[in-house]
């Protein structure tokens, strides 16, 4: 482990070192008096081990100005050279620094968040050439692909000043191998063809598809969109980025080897999972296709593939809506080989909205895809499946895709791409890209609006699918699913034949005061929604710094300076002289109530403080006058927890995850006990956090998330951490970890979640026992009419 530490420490520097020489053609080597260098050395600091034995720091380090102005914008380096990938995972770290020489000079004297933020590595790809492929003819159906959904989301990014956060990637022509990876020569040739025609003969070769325009740009756009994708893939698997997105057009998901199709001409996210496939040898790759309509090209493609696991939500309405296939329902689960690797789940309503859609990542999606395990996870991201979307007819809020995004960046290591699909509510979709980006870019999120409970049609969908299912995947192998024939939806589907609301005139006049209506609400949304971004992302205290030898730790975490103890006792005294028993613990409660007091005033996102008594901690904690504002406060206690806070009015909900032997306790809305104990063998906490933990959580809707760890812990690191990553989606990030343990790796994993680092890789995993099963449905029962997101089926309780 050390010499592989070792190697990674000396490649990086030899890397480093090559690059600058490289990067600066008039000097060959380094000068140590520009400020690339030192920007280059910093960054070289922080991302090795190294805590600089052999040289000084440059004295530019130690200046304010040039440190990253919080944890954020380093972290992912962390991420990758703290984990125990030895060699392998200097490459990130090295390319960032070339990212940072590549800050000009003059803004190095007050380097902007901007350049820091480079440094955490979101790609984005955007190129306006995409924006000369258009309909020339009246055609009511296409009308809606305007070149204007690329140049507005391109614009709100930019308002957001989320484009200057981005790293900048060039789009380029996918080169017609590529596009052969998934396409027939013949489909290549008829869309070459197209580039030298008329309008008239655009027209006629146009309708030999099913929804779909040329023009004379078409064939060079669509191949910058599968080159964009590309692009994309080269930058998170080469490590230049950890994510990003591809903003193009036209889009690709209902493109088939032979066929244009819904807007679409060539398959780019398809080609990319091939490209992938071929130049990095992955194995398993998730494609997670959010977009309102069926990809059924993609599905076609992957049917019989295990390597690419496919998931789809899409507006089926019993068949009714298009493309009205047989095969987009739940029951299509793939062919041969690749049976079990294709997820439909079909809504048969439309008015979907932010609860369906996390339900359906909670008791569908996200399990699969823990078990799957991808080493990469591709988005067909379009935004139809929005509000105020004219195809879709959902309800899903902008800020729902902040949260679906952040699940995913929880797999495969963060390696996420996200491409541009459908969406054709401009407004709708650009604030929804920027929700998007914004969590690429791991600003906290804003928390979901809605009621958190999923309509009876999504459980209905959400619970066939999972039958459907259920032969093919070990978490589910001990739940009850059983197939519901009888949907509440057969009644009302519609008895005449016109289901086009585009058919009459009146019909578009209604759409667009609509439009302008769900307009004028989401410029009002959005401002209820978006907050500022606290300067500081992770505090924690001077000892714990030490002792969990966090100095040398990449991330930069906030020191809060210490309390004394008079002070401590002052403001301890009036209430609970009788939790603080030791004067260790008093100390440490200071440091606890002064990252809690941070918190709250948004100074910092989070904080982690170790504590020698982690149950009285809490309890002080959440009966300071501190927490008397805040109207929910969630609160996870690992292991044993002797002072259980008084959950009575509500204000707090407890969930308790013990070892069996040792509670007698029963559960109650505010007070849930989860007997869980850690398979030596394997991982199977996931989905207990999957389809239990998070469903609560989310119900709940905390303003505040305490996370204690007591002695006798049932838990692993990475079932820990992975609670930690997941639950960083609510209350806006505000997360307190108070932590009684003596295991300096468990602090690091908690400390580095905390800053941001994708949560580590887990165990192999192990379906949950029957027993552990039992017990989650138990509680699913019992507690599903209080927190509504447990729901999953509709055979009991409901
Ligand atoms: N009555 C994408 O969102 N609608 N494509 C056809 C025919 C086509 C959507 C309606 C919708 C295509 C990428
Ligand atoms: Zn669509």
């Amino acid at each position: 482990m050390m010499s592989a530490r070792e190697n990674s420490t000396r490649e990086l520097r030899l890397r480093t070192f090559h690059l600058f020489t490289t990067n600066n053609s008039e000097a060959k080597r380094p000068r140590s008096s520009s400020s690339h260098l030192r920007a280059g050395l910093w960054a070289f600091r922080w991302t090795c081990h190294s805590p600089a034995r052999s040289r000084r720091p440059a004295p530019c380090c130690r200046r304010a100005a040039l440190r990253p102005p919080s944890a954020v914008r380093l972290r992912r380096c962390s991420g990758d050279l703290c984990g125990e990938r030895g060699v392998r995972a200097a490459g990130p770290a090295v390319l960032r620094c070339v990212v940072l020489c590549g800050v000009a000079e003059r803004e190095l004297s007050h380097i902007p968040v901007s350049a820091w933020a480079m440094a955490s590595g979101t790609a984005l790809i955007y190129d306006e050439a995409m924006t000369r492929h258009k309909l020339l003819w009246n055609d009511p159906i296409c009308d809606i692909e305007v070149p204007e959904r690329l140049s507005a989301s391109y614009e709100q990014l930019q308002c957001y000043h989320l484009v200057e956060r981005c790293v900048p990637v060039p789009a380029r022509e996918g080169s017609e191998e590529e596009i052969l990876l998934v396409h027939s020569s013949e489909h290549l040739e008829a869309a070459k063809s197209t580039q030298t025609m008329n309008e008239e003969e655009l027209k006629r070769i146009s309708g030999n598809y099913d929804s779909f325009f040329f023009h004379p740009n078409t064939y060079h756009c669509a191949r910058l969109a599968v080159g964009a994708a590309l692009q994309l893939v080269d930058s998170v698997m080469s490590g230049k980025v950890c994510n990003g997105m591809a903003l193009v057009r036209p889009p690709g998901h209902h493109s088939q080897r032979n066929a244009a199709n819904g807007f679409c001409l060539f398959n780019n996210v398809a080609i990319a999972a091939e490209y992938a496939k071929l130049k990095y040898g992955l194995q398993r790759i998730l494609i997670v296709d959010w977009d309102v309509h069926h990809g059924q090209g993609t599905q076609y493609i992957f049917e019989e593939d295990p390597s690419v696991l496919y998931f789809s939500w899409h507006r089926y309405e019993h068949q009714e809506f298009w493309p009205s296939l047989k095969e987009s329902d739940y029951d299509a689960v793939g062919l041969g080989k690749g049976k079990g690797f294709n997820i439909n789940l079909p809504w048969n309503k439309v008015g979907m909205g932010n609860s369906d859609y996390l339900a359906a990542f909670f008791h569908v999606l996200l399990p699969v895809a823990f078990e799957f395990d991808p080493e990469l996870v591709l988005v067909s991201s379009g935004y139809d499946s929005g509000i105020g979307d004219p195809e879709g007819q959902m309800n899903a809020t902008p800020e729902v895709f902040a949260h679906l995004t952040h699940f995913l960046m929880q797999l495969a290591h963060g390696k996420l791409c996200v491409i541009l699909e459908g969406g054709y509510h401009l407004k709708s979709l650009s604030e929804s890209v920027c929700m998007t980006v914004k969590t690429l870019l791991r600003d906290p999120l804003p928390q979901v609006t809605g009621e958190m409970a999923p309509c009876l049609s999504a459980i209905e969908s959400i619970q066939n699918v999972r039958a459907a299912h259920k032969p093919y995947w070990k978490w589910l192998t001990y739940e009850d699913t059983s197939f519901l024939h009888n949907l509440s939806t057969r009644s009302d589907l519609p008895k005449t034949a016109d289901t086009n609301p585009c058919a009459d005139d009146g019909a578009k006049i209604t759409d667009s005061n609509e439009t302008d209506k769900i307009e004028r609400f989401l410029e009002l949304h959005m401002k209820n929604v978006i907050f500022p971004v606290p300067p500081i992302r992770t505090a924690t205290t001077a000892e714990l710094k030490a002792s969990a030898h966090l100095n040398t730790f990449p991330v930069h975490l906030h020191v809060v300076k210490e309390m004394d103890k008079n002070e401590i006792e002052a403001l301890v005294s009036d209430f609970h002289a009788d939790l603080v028993k030791t004067n260790k613990t008093l100390l440490s409660l200071g440091s606890t109530l002064t990252i809690l007091d941070k918190i709250l005033k948004k100074e910092v996102c989070n904080g982690i403080a170790e504590s020698p008594a982690a149950s009285a901690s809490v309890a002080v904690a959440l009966r300071h006058p501190l927490c008397f504002g805040l109207q929910r406060v969630l609160c996870i206690f690992v292991g044993d927890m002797h002072i259980i806070p008084n959950t009575e009015d509500g204000k707090i909900l407890v969930i308790h995850i013990c070892k069996e032997e040792q509670t007698g306790k029963s559960s109650s809305k505010h007070y849930i006990v989860l007997n869980w104990k850690e398979d030596a063998d394997g991982n199977d906490f996931f989905s207990a956090v999957l389809g239990f933990i998070l469903p609560v959580a989310y119900s709940y809707q905390p303003n505040l998330i305490v996370i204690a760890v007591g002695p006798n812990r049932s838990l692993g690191i990475s079932g820990i951490s992975l609670l930690f990553g997941l639950l960083q989606g609510l209350a806006e990030s505000r997360i307190l970890a108070v932590i009684e343990d003596t295991d300096i790796n468990l602090m690091q994993s908690v400390a580095k979640t905390l800053a941001g680092a994708s949560v580590p890789h887990f165990g192999v995993h192990v379906p949950p026992t029957q027993e552990k099963v039992n017990q989650i449905k138990m509680l699913r029962n019992q507690l599903q009419q209080d927190w509504k997101m447990l729901q999953c089926s509709v055979n009991d309780g409901i």
